[in-house]
């Protein structure tokens, strides 16, 4: 008997297999380098309600939180080893699929009437689903709805999948991305702030996972070869076929993860190519959404509990440049020697003071909230001066694309768990030029900004994650082309590691 299963719904089924596990994977890969959730915004040590990691907090010294990766087994995340960068590239390819998949079968649902197989239409169907659940316990079958295929429990969970669970998580990962959490600011606030959003992302992935168990138990308790067999041809007709199609279909899954995990673990950056050809085409877009946040004093964070020092409290990731040059400039408190050099592809060259960039500021400042890539927030206020201000003054020639931000500090010489060389960045113009990117050389309006931080100049975006804010800034070069720089992926993390500065997620 025909099930009335369309064919595109059951191929839209056997993707989502492929999809789901590979987002749970690659989200797993995510959540373990900053294995702790938190509902507040500042993430302060010992405040998280749920770790997934047995490593101890250091508590009475500066704890960079480049110390907090756990690397989960390549058997359970996606690349495995802590690689964050690149569990996030298959995150997000694997999401491109998943939401277009998505739409379409939303679109078909509506358009074929189908969707009624989800919706329940009376009250009834959820006493007679609390039936079927006791039904199930006694390990009986559960009759379907009159007229129907499925059952009350299954129309209700099916439903609740399909048209809760999936957009909510979509959702929460949206808001995961600076540039959509930080431009679209009253649903950020709506939704609970940044770290209860990552909270109810992970609580989606658990229901995906107890959902995936239940369903599966439930294929098994129905009969395996009658269930595969609707899922392969909409009927029940050919149970032993449809079973072994199935099942050869599950090892293909099992396949895909095996050579996915492999591949990545050892061509990295052919993965990196895939993720910029699906993934760059539409997260370029984001370039388009200016951060619109701005948060009160009150929500900095240490002043949530009434910190004399908030600046304490604000997590800090890297060790300071530890050159004779920059500890002179740290005892002599910064004021007389530091200069910002501006250079390179523009008319006029410059060297900035930090009392002339104080009086170009005039006054600005902003009220952010840090995103680290590795999922740690804290809210700051930094004094500073636009980038476009200081474009303006410095008068980029035309054909210039890229500016390119040098640190003082060297990652291999200056911090014991990173290898390389200087700790650069580079932004596109526009991004240059987006209203919050500033150079800002103080925080919380406690004077200067903490070596920890940054000091005594650092840069500031606030549509990007975290590791491209590029601390103690020595130079500032506007050019007109990245890739001959280095290994021409336009960064310090994008060059050693697999991250992508075009990335505003
Ligand atoms: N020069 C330099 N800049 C850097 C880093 C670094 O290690 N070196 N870490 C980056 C990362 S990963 C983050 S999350 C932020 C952290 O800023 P914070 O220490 O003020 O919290 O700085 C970014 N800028
Ligand atoms: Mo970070």
């Amino acid at each position: 008997m025909d099930l009335g299963f369309p064919w595109w719904l059951r191929v839209e089924h056997f993707l989502n297999i492929i999809f789901i596990t590979f987002l749970v994977r690659s989200g797993l890969e995510i959540l373990g380098t900053y294995p702790k959730l938190y509902r507040s915004q500042h993430t302060v040590p010992g405040t998280a309600w749920a770790q997934f990691t047995v490593q101890e907090e250091a508590k009475h010294k500066y704890y960079t939180v480049g110390g907090e990766y756990s690397d989960y087994s390549p058997r359970i995340s996606l690349p495995g080893r802590g690689l964050l960068g690149l569990g996030r590239y298959w995150h997000f390819i694997t999401v491109t699929g998943f939401v277009a998949c998505w739409i379409t079968y939303l679109v078909l649902l509506l358009a074929t009437g189908q969707w009624r197989r989800y919706v329940p239409t009376s009250w009834d169907t959820f006493s007679q689903a609390g039936q079927d659940m006791l039904a199930y316990l006694a390990f009986t079958m559960p009759q379907p709805l009159d007229g129907m295929v499925f059952n009350a429990l299954q129309q209700l969970s099916y439903g609740f999948v399909i048209l809760v669970l999936t957009p909510l998580v979509i959702l929460t990962g949206a808001f995961q991305s600076p540039a959509i959490a930080n431009h679209f600011s009253r649903i950020t606030r709506l939704l609970g702030g940044r770290q209860v959003i990552r909270s109810i992302h992970f609580l989606c992935m658990v229901g995906y996972v107890v959902f995936f168990v239940v369903h599966l138990v439930l294929v098994f308790l129905h009969g395996y070869l009658h269930e595969t067999s609707k899922m392969v041809f909409g009927h029940s007709d050919k149970p032993i076929l449809g079973g072994i199609i199935f099942s050869l279909g599950l090892l293909l899954v099992l396949a895909l993860h095996v050579f996915a995990t492999r591949w990545t673990l050892t061509k990295g950056r052919a993965v990196e190519k895939l993720h910029n050809l699906v993934v760059r085409p539409w997260s370029n877009l984001l370039y388009k959404l200016p951060s619109r946040m701005h948060y009160d004093r009150s929500n900095i964070t240490g002043k949530d509990v009434g910190l004399a020092n908030t600046t304490h409290n604000f997590r800090g990731s890297g060790r300071p440049p530890e050159t004779p040059e920059y500890l002179a400039l740290m005892a002599n408190c910064y004021e007389d020697d530091y200069v910002l050099e501006i250079g390179g592809y523009v008319e006029r060259p410059m060297t900035l003071t930090l009392a002339e960039l104080r009086e170009l500021a005039a006054g600005h400042s902003q009220t952010t909230l840090h995103h680290c890539v590795q999922g740690f927030t804290s809210i700051g206020r930094w004094r500073g001066i636009s980038m476009s201000t200081l474009l303006d003054l410095a008068g980029p020639l035309p054909g210039a694309t890229d500016v390119v931000y040098t640190s003082f500090q060297n990652m291999g010489r200056d911090d014991a768990l990173y290898e390389g060389g200087t700790y650069y960045e580079s932004t596109p113009m526009v991004e240059a030029r987006l209203p919050q990117t500033i150079i800002a050389f103080e925080l919380n309006d406690e004077g200067e900004i903490p070596a920890k931080n940054g000091a005594p100049v650092r840069l500031r975006l606030e549509t990007s994650t975290g590791f491209r804010s590029l601390k103690w800034l020595e130079r500032i070069e506007v050019v007109n082309r990245y890739d001959i720089i280095l290994e021409g992926r336009g960064g310090y993390f994008e060059d050693t590691d697999f991250y992508d500065r075009n990335q505003l997620i």
